[in-house]
């Protein structure tokens, strides 16, 4: 590619793979509404809030794909979430329709799930049980990839990223943890692709104790290498497991099953 946006480049995730991005594109813009730093040779730095649609009509004019990382990425008031992840996706999409329709990696989230049990397996087939407005609003994001697709053939691949972290933090993520390396390959794997369509993918390392099955995906060629397994014993040790009423232990999404409706007024 000759340049790839990366959206949420300020945050957790956006972080660890900007610094990976270099041998994706020549160029590679990041962005975020939050900021940036100092822009490295090969990247040019745009600062840009989602929910602003001339902005985000300009920050996706000349490139080549889009790792859309940005939004709320957990649950949170509902304005902020309409903003962001509502509006902010619709920005996107309408910007990418005016701009040659590059092929986008949508940050997409297990929480559009969230209400499976943990000795549910399911598959991408399987009906949306969100926990959460944030979850809802992956599943509209999902939604609306989708109609692109079949409306204007706009490409995306819907990862449903389990953990994408360091290392797993609880006995849950050792089903949910997906490694940054793991990540990167399967970003790889996206923007290579010579097809790819809108397929769901889950977007977790090879864990033993994994519920999702991504055998559907596998035109891709993505081998996720790692495996949290070889957390267990430590994690075991020094966090223990949940009760089993907990819903850390019950459902797949985890505590986010418990979140509030957070309050517009708090
Ligand atoms: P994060 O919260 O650390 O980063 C998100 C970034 O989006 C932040 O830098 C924030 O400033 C930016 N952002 C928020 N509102 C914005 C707006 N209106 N305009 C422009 N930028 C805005 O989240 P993280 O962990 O880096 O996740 C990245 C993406 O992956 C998110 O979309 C999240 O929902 C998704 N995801 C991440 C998972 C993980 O394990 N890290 C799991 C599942 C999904
Ligand atoms: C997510 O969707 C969140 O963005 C991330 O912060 C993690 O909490 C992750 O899900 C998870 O379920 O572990």
């Amino acid at each position: 590619m000759k340049r790839l946006l990366v959206t949420g480049a300020a945050g957790g995730l956006g972080r660890v793979m900007r610094a990976r991005m270099a041998r994706f594109a020549e160029i590679i813009r990041v962005s975020d509404i939050a900021d940036l730093g100092v822009a490295a040779a090969h990247e040019e730095l745009v600062t840009c809030d989602l929910g602003n649609s001339e902005a985000v009509m300009a920050l996706v004019d000349g490139c080549d794909g889009i790792l859309h990382l940005g939004g709320i990425s957990v649950e949170d008031k509902f304005s902020k979430i309409l903003n962001a992840n509502l509006l902010g996706l619709y920005n996107l999409y309408e910007a990418a329709r005016a701009h040659g329709m590059p092929r986008i990696l949508f940050a997409s989230s297990n929480h559009t799930v969230g209400f499976y049990r943990q000795d549910e397996h399911i598959d991408a087939t399987a009906p949306m049980r969100p926990d959460g407005l944030y979850g809802v609003s992956k599943c509209f994001g999902e939604a609306l990839a989708r109609m692109y697709f079949e409306k204007f053939g706009q490409e995306t691949a819907l990862v449903r990223i389990g953990s994408c972290m360091e290392r797993p933090l609880n006995h849950r993520m050792l089903s949910t943890w997906m490694s940054h390396d793991d990540f990167e390959a399967m970003i790889d794997c996206i923007f290579r692709a010579p097809m790819l369509g809108c397929p769901v993918l889950w977007g977790i390392s090879n864990n033993d104790s994994r519920w999702w099955d991504n055998s559907h995906a596998a035109y891709l060629g993505w081998k996720p290498r790692d495996n949290a397994e070889k957390f267990r014993a430590e994690l075991e040790a020094t966090v223990g497991r949940p009760p089993a009423s907990s819903p850390l232990a019950l459902y797949q999404g985890g505590m986010f099953t418990k979140d509030p409706i957070f309050s517009e007024k708090a």
